[in-house]
């Protein structure tokens, strides 16, 4: 097949919660406002996404915050961006539900239709930097060992796969990368600390924060058996909290934060990219970095 334009497929992967729609709500805002220079710029559209993208980036807009991706699939995203060259490229993403990666993890099965998405690019991974499950919390030993919850006092509750620490889950996905039936050979990975905005408190840069709360992840990395070329960033896709969305949650709260931002003369001045020490507005950044490599 012949094929005019260049057509990199980049996947956008994390597990639930991680912030995938959020940065996907976050970049059709930036590319199609214009109001802020990026180095990928929107060229146009393939018709049948433009309707979720839509529906993502209204609530965006409004500083609230997404509905839980349902169940019901994959919506297969593409846009249409040219580079500094004005070289067409065509970007395709899928937009999962991060349960479909909680059952790669817990019941070591994959859909066909995400199996050959992710066997076909670079990978972003998102990670909730505010939402990481630390190894052994001391409720946990609890838990586990029957003290809490879960039947009677000297029973121990039974391990299961979801209790296991984000970094582990993580490592198991990013092994699942590099095996068939989904390997494609060496791959460019962009780990984003999402949720930055929550997690700048500790003072930390990107990398920092990834070795000290995510040590694993990190050694996995840089030890560099499976071959990944990566990079960290650091990443707020909201600018600081949004309200709540009460289709995730009927007592939805609206927060102080929101007000804030839905006050900012240009929208795209919400989102925060660092890395290796500077701090911009563009996320079509990390997205040209993963596409260099096709
Ligand atoms: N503070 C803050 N929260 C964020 C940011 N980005 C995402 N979140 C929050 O992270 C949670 C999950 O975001 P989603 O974009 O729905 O995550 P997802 O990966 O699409 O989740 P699933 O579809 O359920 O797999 C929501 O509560 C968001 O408000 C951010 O930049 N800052
Ligand atoms: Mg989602």
């Amino acid at each position: 097949m012949m094929a005019a334009i260049v057509e990199p497929n980049v996947s956008i992967v994390g597990l639930p919660g991680s912030g995938k729609t959020t940065f996907l709500a976050a970049l059709w805002h930036l590319i199609q406002s214009d109001e802020i220079a990026t180095r990928l710029r929107f060229a146009s559209m393939s018709n049948e996404d433009y309707a979720y993208l839509n529906q993502i980036v209204k609530l965006w807009r409004r500083a609230t915050e997404q509905g839980r991706t349902q169940i019901a699939g994959m919506k297969s995203i593409s846009m249409n961006l040219v580079d500094a060259a004005d070289r067409a490229i065509r970007v395709t993403f899928p937009d999962v539900p991060g349960e479909d990666y909680r059952t790669m993890w817990e019941d070591r099965k994959i859909d066909e239709g995400l199996a050959e998405n992710l066997s076909a690019g670079n990978i972003m991974l998102l990670i909730n930097g505010d939402r990481i499950k630390s190894p052994a919390w001391i409720t946990e030993r609890m838990h586990l060992a029957g003290k809490v919850e879960n039947g009677p006092v000297e029973e121990p509750a039974r391990w299961e796969p979801r209790l296991a620490p984000t970094q582990v889950q993580l490592v198991d996905l990013l092994q699942h990368l590099m095996r068939r039936p989904l390997a494609r050979g060496r791959r460019r990975l962009a780990v984003m600390m999402g949720a930055w905005d929550q997690a700048e408190g500790e003072g930390l840069s990107p990398s920092d924060f990834q070795a000290a709360r995510l040590p694993m992840l990190d050694q996995y990395l840089k030890s560099g058996r499976d071959g990944w070329t990566f990079r960290t960033y650091g990443l707020s896709a909201q600018g600081g909290e949004f309200d709540e969305n009460d289709e995730n949650n009927a007592a939805a709260k609206a927060r102080e934060d929101a007000n804030r931002l839905r006050e900012l003369d240009h929208l795209s001045k919400r989102i925060r990219l660092l890395s290796d020490g500077t701090e911009s507005h563009d996320l079509t950044e990390p997205l040209e970095w993963l596409m260099d490599d096709q």
